[in-house]
């Protein structure tokens, strides 16, 4: 055992493991970059994520088809002026940006839009890449990875799966099913189009079809679980294609291939259209289709993050409930410094260190940055709190104790909940 830690300088130290913890960001929207355009980066990207975008158009006297008819260069300036120049930018989306400007060491006093865009220019993405993973100081970051999505699809079967190109290995696929769960219309005619004896209605030999283009993908991909961004209305059980594609298809396969499954569950898809990515909202829940699938499933493995505040204490009481189930990140809207500290605090309190605390969502390589940044600062308070409080009873703890606790909070404990037998 190494030196126990006295209270003066637990602050040090928790600041010093949690910054230095190498991190499994286990749900982004970044890409290794041999899927090309397919991964964002860069000023003009960050300033145009679409968190940016809703906050904007709250002020923009704009026909919304005149926003998205602009270039990206005239989005940005847009963005720019609005929200950091008419405003200040204190929104979390708004000061990310800064976060992210300042760390990468531009000077955000100057408020100078087009330096940060010259910053840029003609930068080598692989090199940048390097630098943005060692800046948020990340070992891992899980892809979503849609085998409907045609430029992405051509990408896995030309290049990756012919050996041509070999994936960098700090990026890890997720292999990402809303078409076929969301969409069976949509599906079913695709996966016809590409070989697969299905038809619309869900018999034996379309099942069987079904799973085997997952595993044939899962084969390709490599994917750490297979993720679905579901309803708030979400339900389990029930008659819809959704609940028997997810019962027959995606669970046995999920199962067999040991690749967990992963409802992403809150969403109240498109409620402004003309937002587009920006215009999706937030519903609560009904938590016993996860029990369902829990404790109906007793042998699946189930990685699950929900969108609604609401939520968030009965998936941390079902966590304690069910081994199968791992609870992950602060999602989306969650994704916020009040409410990353209380649920943090929630989930240390009811689950100790057997949760997943925080992933980025990034959608643009350089959000990694900030999102981590922030993110760390939080998780470093909160365990401040909770070692403290262990400290008053007279427990003595080590460095070495807080430095495995953070990496299995910090994302490790997926890869431990991959190895486990249950
Ligand atoms: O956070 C986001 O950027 C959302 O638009 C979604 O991508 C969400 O995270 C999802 O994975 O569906
Ligand atoms: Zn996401």
């Amino acid at each position: 055992m190494g030196q126990p830690i006295c209270l003066e300088d637990l602050v040090g130290v928790v600041n010093e493991v949690v910054q230095d913890t190498k991190v499994t960001d286990v749900h982004t929207h970044l890409y290794d970059p041999v899927f090309g355009d397919l991964l964002l980066w860069g000023f003009e990207e960050l300033i145009t994520y679409h968190y940016l975008i809703a906050e904007t158009m709250r002020w923009v006297d704009l026909p919304y088809e005149r926003y998205w008819q602009m270039s990206k260069a005239e989005q940005a300036k847009l963005i720019w002026e609005t929200l950091f120049v008419q405003n200040s930018p204190y929104s979390e989306a708004c000061r990310g940006v800064l976060t992210t400007l300042q760390r990468l060491g531009l000077d955000v006093a100057r408020r100078d839009f087009e330096s940060y865009q010259e910053y840029f220019r003609g930068r080598s993405l692989t090199e940048y890449v390097d630098q943005v993973f060692a800046l948020a100081n990340i070992k891992y970051a899980v892809m979503t990875n849609d085998p409907f999505n045609e430029a992405e699809r051509k990408v896995w079967l030309e290049t990756v799966a012919t050996g041509e190109a070999e994936l960098d290995e700090r990026f890890r696929a997720a292999l990402r099913l809303d078409v076929l769960l969301n969409s069976w219309d949509v599906a079913w005619p695709r996966l016809q189009g590409w070989g697969y004896g299905v038809t619309e209605k869900l018999d034996d030999a379309t099942i069987s079809e079904v799973q085997r283009f997952l595993q044939e993908w899962i084969k390709i991909m490599e994917p750490v679980y297979m993720a679905v961004s579901l309803p708030y209305d979400f339900k389990l059980p029930e008659d819809s294609p959704r609940a028997k594609l997810i019962e027959a298809c995606v669970l046995p396969v999920s199962r067999e291939m040991n690749v967990p499954f992963a409802p992403m569950v809150g969403v109240r898809r498109q409620i402004n259209p003309h937002l587009q990515d920006a215009g999706d909202g937030v519903g609560k829940m009904d938590i016993g289709s996860i029990e369902y699938l829990c404790s109906n499933f007793p042998k699946n493995k189930f990685v699950v993050t929900l969108l609604s505040r609401e939520n968030q204490h009965e998936l941390a009481v079902f966590a304690r409930k069910f081994r199968n189930l791992l609870p992950f990140g602060c999602w989306w809207f969650l994704n916020n410094p009040s409410l990353i500290h209380e649920i943090t605090s929630m989930r240390l309190e009811l689950l100790g260190t057997s949760t997943i605390l925080q992933h980025s969502d990034a959608r643009v390589l350089d959000q990694l940055i900030y999102k981590w940044d922030h993110s760390r600062d939080i998780i470093a308070a909160v365990l401040v709190e909770k070692y403290a409080d262990l400290m008053a009873t007279g427990w003595v703890l080590t460095e070495d104790e807080i430095r495995r606790d953070v990496e299995k909070l910090m994302g490790e404990n997926l890869w431990d909940f991959l190895r486990r037998e249950l």
